[in-house]
């Protein structure tokens, strides 16, 4: 299977990568140069990341990551479909992105992205009011030490844990969730997928 990444660190671009590097499969980074006005050329947008595969292209970090875990199922990153663990697998899997990323994303832009003078404060500080609130949540199912789905490490804290690490600031009233992302980022495969290209 060929795999082909399009691919701008400091983005989304992360999540199929660190996922890649999980699985431990051979895959091709085309780097998409976004930040010096580079459109990504299989995007239907321009945007980051995308993924060919055996020359289809797929874009959505979630879905790539949804259909490479399943893809290859020996490597236990997502549990099979008649698995008891299936539900809250695909629960976590569209949290990350559905629930957890609008809020974490509006603070991004609205505090380091835009220009200053396109900043708007009041947006701030409802979405600080929203992520807060999911973030109390969470720190609840992560009390214990181990990840989303209990013991073990599947391909939604790669979608969940990849966003939380967008704004650590914000975890700091929550030991759980610092050391659960602590957790995450100490994995091989992590340090691999921050590797420059
Ligand atoms: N929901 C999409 C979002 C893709 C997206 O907006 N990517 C950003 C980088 S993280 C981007 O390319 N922004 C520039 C643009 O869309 O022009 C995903 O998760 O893949």
């Amino acid at each position: 299977m060929e795999i082909e990444l399009y691919y701008t660190p400091q983005t989304r671009s992360l999540r199929p990568r660190w996922l890649l590097e999980e699985l431990d499969v051979p895959y091709t980074i085309r780097p998409v140069d976004l930040f010096g006005g580079e459109r990504n050329p299989i995007h239907p947008l321009g945007s980051v990341p995308a993924i060919r595969i055996d020359g289809e292209s797929m874009f959505e970090s979630g879905a790539m990551c949804h259909w490479l875990a399943d893809r290859f199922p020996e490597k236990g990153l997502a549990p099979a479909i008649e698995d008891v663990l299936r539900h809250a697998y695909e629960q976590w899997m569209f949290f990350g992105p559905a629930t957890l990323e609008p809020p974490a994303f509006e603070i991004l832009m609205h505090t380091r992205i835009l220009p200053e003078k396109r900043r708007v404060r009041e947006i701030v500080g409802f979405a600080e009011k929203s992520y807060g609130r999911i973030l109390r949540y969470l720190a609840t199912e992560l009390e214990h030490d181990g990840y989303l789905l209990g013991t073990s490490f599947s391909c939604a804290d790669i979608m969940v844990g990849s966003t939380l690490d967008w704004l650590p600031e914000m975890l700091e009233p929550h030991p759980a969730l610092q050391a659960y992302v602590q957790r995450l980022t100490s994995r091989d495969a992590y340090a691999r997928a921050k590797q420059p290209v």
